[in-house]
């Protein structure tokens, strides 16, 4: 069945094993098999299994803070952000801004079946991730004239679903022409001895390639390319789980374009030294995130002569990035991020089709770690409780139960601020009452609007 091409790629890639696979299965099966041998990028896999055979990436041994642009502000660094904003809303209203969701996780760690993206989080309506996002794009839109357009990134896990449910919901209103979906590429997960994994007699055990697959993705799917056509030239990147993102955001958008900054991003103060949040920070002079677990202990509780972390700037995943900036560093067809290794109990089966766990090896590319290729990157400082509430984890810490308090508390702070009475806590302690971010993002814009409470299944709805 495979080809003397094939044969020889397997095995330079040290993936013999597959062929004895193959020559045991019955043809239709191994027609299949074939075909996605084919469609894999076999020379990047034999590199894999060399990066894993010699134990993996060495932790960067030099880590400083960055340079923050912070929440608490000079008079100086004030101005700048008025500047900023007014340069933010003229990139919105001259079209120059797209937004760019990475949806293509598995979502496995909140036990959701289905895209994550169709997560329920509105307090009062039950509105899944995808129509809050899209509420928000909505609002821009609103603001600034212009249909901007939405890319969307997502896997193969979930591309079919996930289309079906924009198309099922009309696009949420913003247009089947203004949504383009893009899928990213998979990998297989490897053995502990550098060799593919089959998740069943013929099929091997594949994962996505982390969400630094989206740059490659974005370049091979043209993209960019309608991205470049639309005169598009900076993508406001946010990760799916979080409701509170603000994708629109002019103050960020606009010191980004004044810094000319190739890709910036946004922080929130870590909680304590233990959250298990990345840090952006410099390893080795390259701005980059440090994982939780890469950051010594000491650095991690060391603090400055105010007593806050030395490295608090917590990741919470939103970028700018310039489009250019994307088309340089995938333009040689062969973009290099670092490999990160994950290391799982995966359910398998052997060459004899005997369904066992196996200790596997997933591999990723994070989209952070571009940062390390800018020239100038800016690191703005938000407010978590207004921006960042990622559903993450069925209980505990980011969960639907804290995002729901979190939501609730900053809409309940916008009543108050507004001298508007907050509707009585429920049986959960929480006020149960929802603002449609298509009405207001923050306490200013809430004040100013026109919006009417309305008593509504399951609590106050401001719309
Ligand atoms: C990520 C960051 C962490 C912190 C946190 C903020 C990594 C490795 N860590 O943690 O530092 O910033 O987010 O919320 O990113 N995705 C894809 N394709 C993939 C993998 C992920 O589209 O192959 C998307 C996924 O749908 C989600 C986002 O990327 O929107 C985050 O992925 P995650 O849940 O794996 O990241 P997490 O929570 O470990």
């Amino acid at each position: 069945m495979a080809t003397d091409s094939l044969r020889e790629a397997l095995e330079a890639a040290g993936q013999a094993h597959v062929l004895e696979a193959l020559d045991a299965l019955p043809s239709e099966k191994a027609e299949a098999l074939t075909k996605e041998l084919r469609r894999l990028d076999l020379p990047t896999i034999g590199r894999l299994r060399a990066l894993l055979l010699q134990g993996g990436v060495a932790t960067p041994p030099a880590f400083s803070p960055p340079e923050l642009f912070p929440l608490a502000r000079t008079e100086a660094q004030e101005l700048r952000a008025r500047e900023a904003t007014e340069a933010g809303r003229a990139l919105l209203a001259d079209g120059k801004v797209g937004f760019l969701l990475v949806a293509g996780g598995q979502g496995s760690r909140l036990g959701f079946d289905g895209p994550k993206g169709l997560y329920p989080v509105g307090p009062v309506t039950g509105a899944p991730l995808f129509s809050w996002h899209a509420a928000r794009i909505h609002a821009a839109r609103r603001r600034s004239g212009v249909r901007h357009p939405w890319f969307i990134m997502t896997s193969r896990t979930n591309d079919a679903a996930t289309r079906r449910w924009f198309e099922d919901n009309d696009h949420l209103g913003l247009g089947a022409d203004t949504v383009h979906f893009f899928v990213q590429s998979m990998l297989p997960a490897l053995d502990t001895e550098g060799r593919m994994i089959f998740s069943a007699p013929g099929e091997l055990f594949l994962a996505p390639n982390g969400h630094g697959g989206t740059l490659e993705a974005l370049a091979s799917s043209e993209m960019l390319e309608r991205a470049a056509s639309e005169g598009i030239e900076q993508l406001s990147y946010f990760q799916v789980d979080n409701p509170l993102v603000r994708p629109a955001d002019p103050l960020f958008l606009g010191l980004h374009a004044l810094e000319d900054a190739e890709m910036s991003s946004k922080v929130v103060a870590k909680r304590d030294a233990d959250e298990k949040v990345g840090v952006l920070g410099l390893a080795d002079g390259r701005l980059g995130c440090i994982e939780y677990s890469d950051l010594p202990a000491d650095l991690r509780t060391q603090t400055d002569a105010d007593g806050s972390l030395t490295y608090r700037a917590g990741n919470i995943a939103t970028h700018v990035i310039r489009r250019d900036f994307i088309e340089r560093l995938t333009s040689s067809g062969t973009l290099e991020l670092p490999w990160h290794l994950a290391r799982k109990r995966m359910k398998a089966v052997d060459l004899e089709g005997n369904v066992t766990e196996v200790d596997g090896v997933k591999f990723e590319t994070f989209v952070f770690d571009a940062l390390g290729e800018t020239q100038r990157s800016v690191v703005l400082e938000v407010d978590r409780a207004l921006e960042f509430s990622p559903v993450k984890n069925a209980e505990g810490s980011d969960s639907p139960a804290t995002c729901r308090e979190a939501m609730t508390s900053m809409f309940a702070g916008w009543l108050r601020d507004s001298g508007q009475p907050v509707p009585a806590a429920g049986v959960d302690g929480l006020p149960a009452l929802e603002v449609d971010p298509r009405i207001a993002e923050d306490s200013s814009s809430f004040a100013a609007s026109t919006c009417q409470a309305r008593e509504v299944e399951g609590g106050t709805l401001y719309s």
